[in-house]
């Protein structure tokens, strides 16, 4: 596979954007090579630079549910286009958009929308804690819940990726309220909560984390969370960013069955348009001005062209059968990876929830950080550019997750996992 053009790029990229990428995620670092540039796609493809064909198991970090440039999606946003793509003024659109969410997601009573899962969490944190007066609060080990100050403590996604372990510019006094504790541990988050009584403002967590690679929550976890926060006053956040309207369509709290007070969405809702929301109890999310006293605003948020492409993918996956035929996918991509691995005779943990999944190179049982980081680095690194030279896209990182959508073909991933057959193979 030639890859000249992209390689020009790359070099073009980094004389005048920081690492050549707009995110860190993006770059190849830990995967031993240059990161590819894409002209476009449709569907389960995407085409580089240099016109090489993949089928794409990243879908922008998780939105591209449907695939991508679904048509649903485009027409819709071909009309905005017409009608303005930014009013700085309240449009019907954005009412039809919080009501296709507060129907969705269980426990949403009022949403706010905001451009991006980094605000959503942000701006919950500074609620809940304008909300009980309480500046402390949780959050586990390997989370990710975007890059604002008093969350960036022990972060996944490009944090894990990178070996940052806590940032310049972040200062003590910006996470000297943060408390982070091992995912998974509910005997961790009761000794917190007993040793800061009428402290803690919050918990937040993953459900199911996605930024450590895949974690499933241990049973009994998340009615573990909802119990002792109900207990001391606290809120139960649920960062929904990854998990909402992809392992069901109200999110891991339909999945379990266990309600948070409030939930942040993410790139999701807006079909792969920048995008963010938080939501919650009424009676909570009133505290947000202009009729409460915690501001928070957003000259791009509700933007009409996010909002009508999140409507009309939200009503895509508001149809009958969607969820299994996404459960049906994923379980196609685990039982294939699974002997895959099998006959490779590898060390590898497989994890799945509904449509995501994470093949740690670890022979441990993975159920938090310090076991997802006893993976050899080194060998998905390997495994990621096999797969790619086999036409295959996938996260260049061991710490996220593989994303299945409905636009892959039973064809498409029997593709992905022959082709993983045969790198896991020749490890
Ligand atoms: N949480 C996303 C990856 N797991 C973020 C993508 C990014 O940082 O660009």
């Amino acid at each position: 596979m030639q890859h000249a053009h992209s390689s020009d790029l790359f070099v073009r990229a980094q004389k005048t954007i920081p690492g050549g990428v707009n995110s860190p995620v993006r770059a190849f670092r830990s995967v031993g090579t240059d990161p590819i540039f894409y002209d476009r796609a449709k569907g389960s493809r995407v085409w580089d630079a240099d016109g090489n064909e993949y089928i794409d198991f990243v879908a922008s970090w998780g939105p591209m549910i449907l695939g991508h440039a679904p048509d649903v999606v485009l027409d819709q946003v071909r009309e905005q286009l017409d009608r303005g793509t930014s009013y700085g003024a309240p449009a019907e659109v954005e009412v039809l958009a919080a009501e296709a969410v507060v129907e969705a997601v269980p426990s949403i009573e009022m949403v706010r929308m905001v451009s991006s899962g980094t605000e959503a969490t942000m701006s919950a944190i500074r609620l809940a804690r304008g909300y009980t007066g309480r500046e402390k609060f949780i959050k586990f080990d390997g989370n990710y819940h975007g890059h604002s100050d008093s969350l960036l403590v022990a972060a996944g996604s490009g944090l894990l990726t990178l070996n940052i372990p806590g940032t310049p510019g972040v200062t003590q006094g910006a996470v000297a309220d943060t408390i982070v504790l091992p995912y998974n541990d509910i005997h961790a988050v009761r000794e917190a909560l007993e040793a800061y009584p009428e402290q803690i403002a919050a918990i937040i967590v993953e459900p199911v984390a996605g930024n450590m690679g895949v974690v499933p929550p241990a049973g009994g976890f998340l009615e573990g969370l909802r119990e002792l926060c109900t207990a001391h006053g606290a809120l139960l956040i649920f960062d929904e960013v990854i998990t909402g309207f992809r392992v069901a369509r109200g999110g891991a709290q339909e999945r379990y069955g266990v309600m948070p007070d409030l939930t942040t969405l993410g790139k999701i809702i807006g079909g792969g348009f920048p995008v963010g929301a938080f939501g919650g109890k009424r009676e909570i999310m009133e505290h947000l001005a202009p009729i409460g006293p915690v501001y928070q605003a957003g000259t791009l948020s509700g933007n009409p062209i996010a909002m009508v492409a999140g409507l009309a993918l939200m009503a895509e996956l508001a149809k009958p059968g969607v969820y299994d035929e996404l459960e049906r996918k994923g379980a196609r991509l685990e039982a294939g990876l699974r002997a895959a691995v099998e006959a490779a005779g590898i060390d590898a943990f497989l994890t799945r929830v509904g449509a995501m999944a994470t093949m740690f190179f670890t022979a441990e049982q993975v159920r938090d950080w310090k076991t997802a980081s006893t993976s050899d680095t080194d060998r998905y690194a390997a495994y990621f550019r096999g797969m790619m030279e086999r036409g295959i896209v996938l996260a260049p990182s061991q710490f996220e997750a593989t994303f299945v959508g409905l636009a892959h073909s039973d064809d498409d991933i029997d593709a992905m996992t022959s082709a993983a057959a045969e790198v896991l193979a020749g490890l």
